[in-house]
């Protein structure tokens, strides 16, 4: 290995954290496959050895949510330079029964709500989870109480106004893995299940605004190298569209049964039948659910 000349990098990925080198090794061409390791799975490993690295940097707070940069090596300094951090740490906390279900192994299954499903069972539950604090890290940003200084690009009315600014995931520094989150102003939407024929024009103008405002922020990316969807069902019940770099692989966020393409959603809305008020409220909607989940426990 030592005697290896680095070349070039031929590719990289942000999800596996993965890095390939072409290399020279005695005059011909050699690959390098560079791949960080798993954790160990043994326990005491784990709660020592990532909790006490030398370097820790506090990279933001909302609600209930802290995220860090830190750094194994002396030398590092995620304070200085945020790609000097070999580990990011998401820290929620009190986390509630919701949260522990949601980051559970789990199994998954397929299912299909109708109309009759939503309006009985699901509406219901929907209200509950939007009244249960679950929405204060959302209203914190459009309130200007927190991440005010990351916003990217916003649109102030207050009817069809928007705001997008860095997800939680993205360490705000890796282009490649751009990933971006973009929450309408409006609290009257829960989800794609209450857009509405008359959303549409909003939707279209939304859908180029958001691609026009980060690509002026990041130069460098351009606006068919974005990926523009939205999750169904979401985490968190207040309309909200995912922006992400189509270098990053966003895993299962970005499966089939979870994420709907927003220009597929606005095409799907504009050739429904019926007036305006036709909408997602009259569609079968099918995706996975985690067996772990109220969805499935309660629901289905
Ligand atoms: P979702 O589709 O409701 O749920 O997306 P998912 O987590 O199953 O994808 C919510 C998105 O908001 C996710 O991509 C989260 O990473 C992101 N997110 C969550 N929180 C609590 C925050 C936060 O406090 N700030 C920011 N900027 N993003 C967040």
């Amino acid at each position: 290995l030592r005697d290896l000349t680095f070349d070039r990098i031929l590719n990289q990925d942000t999800r596996t954290k993965t890095i390939t080198y072409l290399c020279t090794l005695s005059s011909s061409a050699a690959i390098l496959i560079a791949e960080k390791t798993a954790f160990s799975p043994d326990s005491s490993t784990l709660l020592t050895h990532p909790l006490t690295p030398p370097n820790i940097l506090h990279h933001g707070s909302n609600d209930i949510y802290h995220w860090f940069l830190a750094s194994h090596s002396a030398g590092l300094c995620p304070d200085k330079d945020p790609r000097g951090a070999d580990l990011r740490f998401t820290l929620i906390h009190p986390a509630t029964e919701t949260h522990i279900r949601k980051y559970s192994a789990q199994k998954w299954r397929a299912v299909v709500e109708t109309p009759e499903v939503y309006d009985k069972y699901v509406k219901k539950y929907v209200e509950e989870k939007r009244g249960s604090g679950r929405l204060n890290w959302v209203y914190n940003i459009l309130d200007g109480k927190a991440e005010r200084d990351r916003v990217i690009c916003e649109d102030k009315d207050e009817e069809w106004g928007w705001v997008v600014l860095p997800d939680s995931k993205w360490d705000r520094t890796t282009l490649s893995a751009l990933y971006t989150l973009c929450l309408v102003l409006r609290r009257d939407i829960s989800s794609l299940r209450d857009l509405r024929k008359k959303h549409v024009p909003w939707l279209r103008r939304l859908q180029s605004s958001i691609s026009a405002g980060i690509c002026a922020a990041y130069p460098g990316l351009e606006e068919d190298q974005l990926r523009l969807y939205v999750h169904y069902h979401p985490s968190y019940y207040h309309l909200h569209i995912h922006a992400v770099s189509l270098e990053h692989d966003a895993g299962a966020g970005q499966y089939a049964g979870k994420a709907l393409l927003l220009g597929n959603v606005i095409s799907q809305l504009e050739t429904m039948a019926g007036d305006d008020e036709a909408g997602f409220q009259n569609v079968d909607l099918a995706f996975t659910v985690g067996e772990e989940s109220e969805l499935w426990q309660r629901i289905f």
